[in-house]
């Protein structure tokens, strides 16, 4: 079987020396809760990419290089995987290229953000997701997608986490103490997106994850948790592009998508998100800075 790339045979495909953009697929299924399906969600996503337009409307990301990877072994246990993920994510860092994780479940986002560290000490961690994801612990896996930015707080690392609905007492109570940083989604429908405003002392290098299930219900059901509530397309838009004016972007995952027969357009939603990240990274001034990105814009 030939292995699919991120937008097929429309670009050329770029080495992985001059690429900007490496895509990891990591079709990691192993602690899902409810709906399971994670597993086909990399897979899922570079089909769909074949039906993106190169211009994303403002630019054409892909003139930058993008590199699809092999899909990453995840057999053997969910620490193996998540070690594996780490060195990979790590070699990307160390090219100053940017890692674009497709996942797979929740819980590989750890493996990233420790990868990145490796090479970035001072950088936060900005989390689109309708769940915290702050339990210590959940039916009994300390690496459960219930869990990861409880260890990715436990990292020391600084944390923004937008469209939050969901979340137990614990979690609650921790974020109060802690004082991690959050805007809910309810506040975003009632005072607009300009309400997501991250705290004066975050980092100015970040790593975003964006859990599918940060849309809402209506435009997301094809993933594991979905919950009513949830941000619609135009309203991340508007926080991405916040975010890329004077954040740079050390590397991004898009994780939880569960393909289901007939929900194509959630699929869809993924793959366009994924590139339009790409877009707003390569128009982004202290981005290109960053990165040395001499194509046009656009
Ligand atoms: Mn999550």
């Amino acid at each position: 079987m030939r292995s699919l790339s991120f937008h097929g045979d429309d670009v050329v495909p770029s080495s992985p020396d001059t690429a900007l953009f490496h895509i990891l697929p990591v079709p990691l299924e192993e602690t899902v809760s409810y709906g399971g399906g994670t597993a086909d969600g990399p897979r899922a996503i570079l089909e769909a990419s074949r039906q993106l337009e190169l211009f994303d409307g403002r630019s054409v990301p892909a003139d930058c290089g993008i590199y699809t990877a092999e899909a990453m072994d995840c057999s053997g246990t969910i620490d193996e995987s998540l070690e594996r993920l780490a060195r990979r994510v790590s070699g990307v860092a160390a090219r100053r290229a940017v890692p674009v994780t497709l996942g797979g479940e929740h819980s590989l986002t750890a493996a990233c953000v420790s990868a990145i560290k490796e090479h970035h000490r001072d950088f936060g961690v900005i989390q689109f997701d309708a769940h915290a994801d702050l339990r210590h612990a959940y039916e009994g896996s300390k690496n459960s997608h219930a869990s990861v930015m409880r260890r990715i707080w436990e990292m020391g690392l600084p944390i923004y986490q937008i469209g939050t609905r969901s979340y137990c007492l614990e979690e609650h109570h921790l974020r109060q103490k802690e004082e991690i940083a959050h805007v809910n989604a309810e506040i975003i429908w009632r005072q607009g997106t300009a309400a997501a405003v991250l705290p004066g002392d975050f980092p100015e290098k970040v790593y975003i994850t964006f859990d599918a299930d940060c849309f809402d219900v209506s435009l997301m059901a094809a993933t594991g948790t979905p919950v009513p509530g949830g941000l619609l397309w135009h309203q991340v838009m508007a926080l991405l592009e916040n975010i890329f004016c004077d954040r740079i972007c050390l590397g991004f995952d898009l994780v939880e998508l569960a393909p289901q027969p007939g929900m194509h357009g959630a699929t869809f939603t993924m793959a366009q998100l994924a590139y339009v990240i790409m877009g707003y990274l390569v128009r982004s001034d202290i981005n290109r800075d960053f990165y040395d990105i001499t194509a046009s814009p656009g």
